[in-house]
């Protein structure tokens, strides 16, 4: 299985038709301890519990930090300790999806995705549960209503476990796999990695409830989950929400709520709190954080985040038009330049990091230096990985090395729902050298991870199969 670096250019080369020297910074910094062969067959996801990792041991994979628990990193921008994130910039830390261990992804390691700084209640009384309100109206429902936190409280409410995802998750991988780094076909945005992504147990109030409250008429066309609390130009231009289609609602009225809850908890300022829209399946931009008005109306609505932010915009994607009687919220009629994402799909991924080369810049704290490989040690282990295809459901995940035949990975999570995550994993046995690595997921209805994704400006959707560099030390 040994291979040489040579042998693993070659094929990259083959898979990528463009050859790209690699630059090793010859660091070796952390060193990848994959878990040893014989891991428990853990079958039954468990909150937030290590899977076949004893409690206590140091499991030795890479992590950020000194290889403990990861250094405590208060930052301005949020609220929560993002000592256990990769620092993208400002207001987004991305998840280390390399120690990624558990079926539930703690809130101590789930990804944050701010266009703005957090909200605070002691800042802004909107955010505050004393406080909040929530206006549910619109010229499509028969009975305007306003409710505050306890009001929500007091509602049926359901839990479910979903994967929340950023359509960016996975942006690096445009840069890196496809080269999309310079024009025309440049595709800009955080550059996560694959750290976008995590599972949680949310709790939240149905619209199918809510939807009852008001009573909703025949000529009902669109929801419009608004927060209005954070945007361009807070208070004047507070332009953060994002309308979707009401048949894609009533598609699954009882799927689709107000979240109040994260993993148990009630939700956490970085998350939304007191109160965020919860959409699952779609991109994470679809649900709303700080949620404070639903418009449910009988036109199109059209904001920043279904216009000119978080579309699909490229040769690929013909813009829709917008129609008589249609709304704009902090927008013009041609800003209407994208399709909204929605659904997102099949998608694989090892717990292992990335060897990044081209993208534009590092994440502050990333545990690789520019082009660096992660290092595991020879013999046999046991790499474990993600896989997640919320349209249907993941039917199988395969692996392949170097470019070699594709090999059924074992999945050691039930599919609690099409939203889950599962995990897998699979042996291997390498010798010294150099090798690259390949997760392929099959979703319930035979959607596999292509080799590529279409050029799109904001490098959304990367659902692509996913390469990873190891090396192997001698
Ligand atoms: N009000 C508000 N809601 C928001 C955002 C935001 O910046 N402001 N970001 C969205 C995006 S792009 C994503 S991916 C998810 C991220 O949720 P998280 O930060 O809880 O992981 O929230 C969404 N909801
Ligand atoms: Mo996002």
């Amino acid at each position: 299985m040994a291979s040489h670096p040579d042998e693993l250019e070659r094929t990259i080369a083959r898979l990528t038709r463009e050859p790209d020297p690699l630059h090793m910074a010859g660091r070796r910094r952390f060193f990848v301890t994959a878990l040893a062969s014989g891991i428990a067959g853990a079958s039954l996801p468990a909150l937030a519990q290590p899977a076949g990792v004893p409690a206590g041991a140091g499991s030795g994979r890479l992590t950020i930090g000194d290889g403990g628990r990861g250094p405590s990193r208060i930052h301005p921008s949020f609220v929560k300790d993002v000592g256990l994130m990769t620092d993208l910039n400002a207001t987004n830390q991305g998840g280390a999806w390399w120690n990624f261990d558990t079926y539930i992804t703690p809130v101590s390691q789930f990804y944050v995705r701010n266009a703005f700084r957090t909200p605070r209640a002691e800042e802004d009384s909107r955010v505050d549960p004393r406080h909040w309100r929530l206006r549910i109206h619109g010229d499509a429902v028969e009975r305007e209503l306003t409710i505050g936190y306890d009001d929500l409280l007091k509602m049926p409410s359901r839990s479910i476990i979903s994967v929340m995802q950023c359509t960016g998750n996975g942006r690096t991988l445009f840069w890196e796999q496809q080269d999309m780094v310079a024009d025309p076909t440049r595709v800009t945005g955080n550059g996560w990695g694959l750290g976008g992504v995590g599972q949680a147990e949310w709790q939240y109030v149905p619209m199918s409830h809510i939807l009852d409250l008001v009573g909703v008429k025949r000529n009902a066309k669109s929801v419009l989950f608004w927060s209005g609390v954070d945007g361009k130009k807070p208070n004047t231009e507070s332009d953060t929400g994002r309308p979707m289609p009401y048949a894609d609602v009533m598609e699954r009225p009882d799927d689709i709520g107000l979240a109040f809850k994260m993993n148990g908890a009630p939700l956490g300022p970085d998350h939304g709190a007191p109160v965020r829209a919860l959409v699952p399946g779609w991109c994470g931009g679809a649900s709303t954080k700080w949620l404070t008005e639903i418009k449910i109306s009988s036109h199109d609505v059209w904001v920043r985040l279904n216009t000119y932010d978080h579309t699909l915009m490229g040769p690929d994607y013909p813009p829709p038009r917008p129609t008589e009687g249609d709304e704009f919220r902090f927008v013009r009629p041609d800003q209407l330049l994208g399709i909204p994402v929605t659904w997102q799909e099949a998608r694989s991924m090892l717990a292992i990091p990335l060897t990044l080369q081209k993208q534009p810049d590092m994440p502050s704290n990333y545990p690789l230096a520019r082009g660096e490989m992660p290092v595991l040690r020879a013999g046999p282990q046991v790499l474990r990985g993600y896989a997640w295809a919320p349209r249907t459901g993941v039917k199988r995940v395969h692996v392949r090395v170097n470019g070699g035949r594709w090999e059924a990975a074992r999945i050691i999570d039930p599919q609690v729902s099409r939203y889950t995550w599962v995990r897998f994993e699979f042996p291997f046995n390498p010798g010294p050298g150099d090798y690259l690595l390949e997760t392929r997921a099959t979703d319930n209805e035979g959607g596999m991870q292509p080799d590529s994704v279409p050029f799109n400006k904001g490098g959304y959707n990367f659902f692509a199969i996913p390469r990873f560099k190891v090396r192997v030390a001698a």
